[in-house]
């Protein structure tokens, strides 16, 4: 440690970069327990899109702090790491020395809700945002398929609606044509109509998991152009009559 880090540097990468179905597991059998780690694919078709970083010749009063774990659902979880060969690595340089440390924080609002001296008020409970999804509707298909591909379903809740739900005082507050797909953000602004979720959760979300939009802007055009297609000529003139019923 008394020499700065010339060989096999520690990298890191930037979680949004992955999409979270590429990951790996594998098992590590110990004698009394099997264990479970992450890994990531070399040959992962996604592999040039991951963005890695490291810190150059970091001395020993310098340190990398990031997160292995984290139980909040809407956190990326974990950051994977590795010592990686430095094409300019020379010929004389010394082994890396490193010292490696974990710690665990355990913050307020994370106590365990069934302790009896848990006091959790709502506003201490991280929010979701919310997403009205319902069967058989094109416009919602469009908001699920988006959140499942990019694999961020898990950071937003859902119901899937009936019609009579869309009639109801609750259901105006979040769309007040009482029409699906409706979303409520996190901090509680509600969204609706679905290019406008589409164009929201894109701006919001789009840099994590993979990368939705079209290469050029000639493909990005033409795809707009479908969607206008169907919601100006297509659907709007026909299936979004009010009371029109998909089922
Ligand atoms: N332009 C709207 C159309 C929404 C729409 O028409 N949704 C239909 C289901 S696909 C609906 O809620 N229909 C119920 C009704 O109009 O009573 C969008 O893209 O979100």
């Amino acid at each position: 440690m008394d020499h700065p880090v010339n060989n096999k540097p520690l990298a890191v990468c930037d979680p949004a970069s992955v999409d979270p179905a590429s990951y790996l597991t594998y098992e590590l059998r110990y004698p009394e327990r099997t264990g479970e780690t992450y890994a990531m694919d070399s040959k992962d078709k996604d592999v040039k899109k991951h963005d890695w970083y490291y810190y150059p010749q970091m001395k020993k009063e310098e340190a990398l702090m990031f997160y292995v774990f984290d139980k909040k659902e809407s956190s990326p979880g974990f950051v994977m790491h590795t010592g990686f060969d430095h094409p300019d690595t020379p010929k004389d340089a010394e082994d890396r020395v490193s010292l490696e440390c974990r710690s665990i924080a355990i913050f307020d609002d994370e106590k365990d809700s069934s302790s009896s001296s848990s006091s959790n008020s709502d506003s201490e409970v991280e929010k979701k945002a919310f997403f009205f999804d319902m069967k058989h509707s094109n416009n919602a298909a469009r908001i699920r398929l988006w959140l499942k591909l990019k694999g961020l379903d898990y950071m937003v809740d859902s119901k899937m609606v009936t019609y009579a739900d869309l009639q109801s005082e609750e259901y105006k507050k979040v769309n007040p044509l009482k029409k699906v797909p409706a979303f409520m953000t996190a901090e509680g602004h509600p969204v609706f109509e679905s290019f406008v979720i589409m164009e929201y959760l894109e701006d919001k979300y789009g840099h994590l998991g993979p990368d939705m939009r079209l290469d050029t802007p000639e493909d990005r055009a033409f795809v707009q152009l479908i969607v206008r297609n169907h919601d100006l000529y297509i659907a709007s003139p026909n299936c979004t009559q009010p009371n029109f019923c998909h089922s």
